[in-house]
């Protein structure tokens, strides 16, 4: 087996192994945990309780992407996600931004985040890579096609994995001509954002391909759709995202086995065993 790339990401930790990013959303209506976490006290308490079952780092995201959702102001992104923030890194836990706005980023990286999550890579707001390039932190820069409320339309390819491959490559390529440093960026596939299930499974295969582009990879499928409909009942009716969990952490496990720079997830201790798990095979096996 070859060994892939291992990379670490300026001022985020590096424990020598696939991350593991916990996931706070304090939104109402997310798609597997909406409303759990809307106050931010339960939201805060949360993210302790993610980095104390061996999370690496907490994405705070104030905004669902669900497909089907619509858009929320930015002032009530905010008034979500900044105290939330603020708290969780005063306890000094690494935070990152869920967030498609230069605005909220910016508010976020003054509370003391310390990488931006966005889904859009940069296509949903065209500030926000003049601030990425400013602020000089790490940033997510996710496959997108189109906001949720119509991206399932978009879900169509002749060849997924080259096609989101290339679409990411001018991502990269844009965003460095406006000034953000490639070192700092994190690739993401964008499971179940304008793909279909068979798309996620060929990425997720793929990601040598994706690999090419030669920057970190993070994998979000923590509790995703086509997980529940791999799992389908005889009848057809998908498995209810609450008992996805085994499914996730196996794809944890074989993401941290083929190169992934970090996995984000919901249930964060079987996917921190995962990757440990995967982390010690690859180490006994050199
Ligand atoms: N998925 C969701 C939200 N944010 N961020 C990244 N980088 N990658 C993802 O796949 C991703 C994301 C949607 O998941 P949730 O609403 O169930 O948390």
């Amino acid at each position: 087996m070859s060994e892939p790339v291992r990379h670490r990401v300026p001022g985020l930790p590096d424990p020598g192994r696939c991350l593991v990013m916990g996931v706070v959303n304090v939104t109402p209506d997310s798609f597997s945990d909406g409303g759990n976490f809307f106050d931010p006290d339960i939201a805060i308490r949360h993210g302790l309780d993610l980095m104390a079952e061996g999370a690496d780092l907490v994405d705070v995201g104030g905004e669902s992407t669900r497909p089907g959702a619509q858009r929320i102001s930015p002032r009530e992104e905010l008034r979500r996600v900044r105290p939330v923030i603020e708290a969780l890194a005063a306890e000094g836990v690494p935070v990152s931004v869920d967030t498609m706005r230069a605005e909220v980023a910016e508010v976020a990286i003054g509370a003391g985040a310390k990488l931006i999550n966005d889904v859009s890579g940069g296509l949903a707001d065209r500030a926000m890579a003049p601030l990425v390039a400013k602020a000089a932190v790490p940033y997510v820069v996710m496959h997108w096609r189109g906001h949720s409320h119509d991206m399932n339309n978009r879900a169509v390819y002749s060849d997924v994995l080259t096609e989101v491959r290339d679409e990411l490559r001018q991502r990269v390529d844009g965003l460095a001509a406006e000034g953000v440093d490639p070192s700092l960026m994190v690739l993401d596939p964008g499971l179940g954002f304008a793909k279909k299930g068979s798309h996620d499974w060929e990425l997720l295969a793929g990601m040598d391909t994706l690999a090419e582009l030669g920057l970190p990879m993070l994998i979000g499928a923590s509790r995703k759709r086509f997980l529940g409909r791999l799992l389908a009942a005889p009848d057809g009716t998908p498995r209810p995202f609450q008992q996805c969990d085994a499914a996730t952490v196996t794809v944890s496990a074989l993401a941290a086995q083929a190169g992934a720079w970090c996995v984000r997830v919901h249930d964060v201790r079987p996917n921190a065993d995962a990757v440990r798990v995967a982390a010690a095979w690859r180490a006994a096996a050199r």
